[in-house]
């Protein structure tokens, strides 16, 4: 497999609102707007930097594992996303060299793209995303 890109960074905070201003004033990206992708009880927001993204996560319940992450971790780098031409041909190579999957077949993301995570204890302890069709 080859990936083409960093499609961007995920970073876990409690509120998207009061981070904002650090992003889109302080660093001066452009705030692209946010997203609630119900299935994983996240909302995102994306700030565009070059040809990747900044994508804050907060979680809509107490139950979403993004906030199970801030209550073991607190607020920080939750995942890196890289673009891949072909999910499902990626995550075949992958099985292909056992390396350990959370998401053996595609799901929903942000921006309508379909996303599949690499499990963090093969990545060094770094939640990988692999994506693929973002409308960005
Ligand atoms: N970074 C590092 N390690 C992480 C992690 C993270 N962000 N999230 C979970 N882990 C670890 C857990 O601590 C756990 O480790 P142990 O086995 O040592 O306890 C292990 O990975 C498995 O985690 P889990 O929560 O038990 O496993 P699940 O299969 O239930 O869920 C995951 C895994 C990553 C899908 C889920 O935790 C998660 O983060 N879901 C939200 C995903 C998300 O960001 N969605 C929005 C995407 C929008 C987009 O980018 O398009």
């Amino acid at each position: 497999m080859t990936t083409k890109k960093i499609n961007h960074i995920g970073i876990a905070v409690k509120n998207i609102e009061t981070a904002t201003p650090f992003y889109r004033d302080v660093l001066g990206m452009n705030f692209e707007g946010t997203e609630e992708v119900a299935e994983q009880q996240v909302r995102v927001a994306f700030f565009q930097v070059g040809e990747s993204r900044i994508e804050l996560l907060e979680p809509t319940s107490p139950d979403s594992p993004v906030a199970k992450f801030l209550e073991k971790n607190g607020e920080g780098i939750h995942h890196i996303a890289y673009e891949v031409d072909d999910l499902e041909a990626a995550l075949a190579d992958l099985q292909a060299k056992e390396v350990r999957l959370i998401d053996k077949t595609p799901r929903k993301g942000a921006h309508g793209a379909s996303i599949a995570f690499v499990h963090p204890k093969a990545s060094g302890g770094v939640l990988t995303e692999l994506c693929h069709g973002s409308k960005h």
